[in-house]
């Protein structure tokens, strides 16, 4: 569970970012597809070229999964247990992809980055392990970008506190 100060940053900071959640959660799959080939394993079948109105649709429905969690601090697992469902049983998105989350509870995000590797190419068993972190450290990033005065360690912190949070609720769905 998120301490006072880090859910009251966090709320804070959504509420400044209002109605741009989508496009930074766009911005950040960009940046991820960009920085981290690998992640595009996944969605190969929608147009990942920047700008695409598919990606800024998946932007969209990510940024309210994000906005509903932010919502919902106390009670991740329960709000995000049907979306924890579809990764695992719709979509087959590999566990390893959530597992690395809950070890980087002990340590900073971007733990392990150097055991990155490309996907093996056997479908629904990328070895796409940073793939969560990806996508955070990248939004972390685009959040700094466009908010470099509210940008402290401190927020930077409680922001990093918040995604594991979700990944590990996004994970809850399988065995
Ligand atoms: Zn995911 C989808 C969220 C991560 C993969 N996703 C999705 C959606 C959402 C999400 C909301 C939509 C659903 C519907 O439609 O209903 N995710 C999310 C979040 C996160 C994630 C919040 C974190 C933070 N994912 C992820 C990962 C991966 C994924 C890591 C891999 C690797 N997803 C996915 C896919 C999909 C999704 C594949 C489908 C897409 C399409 O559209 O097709």
């Amino acid at each position: 569970v998120l301490s006072a100060s880090d859910t009251a940053a966090v709320r804070a900071l959504w509420k400044k970012l209002g109605n741009n959640v989508g496009v930074y959660t766009t911005e950040a799959l960009e940046r991820t597809f960009l920085a981290f080939p690998s992640t595009k394993t996944y969605f190969l079948h929608l147009d990942l070229s920047p700008g695409s109105t598919q990606v800024k649709a998946h932007g969209q429905k990510v940024a309210d999964a994000l906005t509903l969690a932010v919502d919902h601090l106390d009670d991740l697992p329960h709000v995000l247990s049907a979306l924890s469902d579809l990764h695992s049983h719709k979509l087959q998105v590999d566990p390893v992809n959530f597992k690395v989350s809950m070890r980087a509870e002990a340590g900073p995000a971007c733990q392990g980055w150097e055991e990155f590797s490309p996907g093996k190419g056997v479908e629904g068993q990328m070895d796409n392990s940073l793939s969560p972190q990806l996508l955070s450290h990248c939004l972390l990033v685009t959040l700094a970008r466009h908010y470099p005065g509210d940008f402290s360690p401190a927020l930077q912190a409680s922001l990093d506190k918040f995604l594991r949070h979700v990944i590990l609720a996004l994970a809850s769905g399988y065995p």
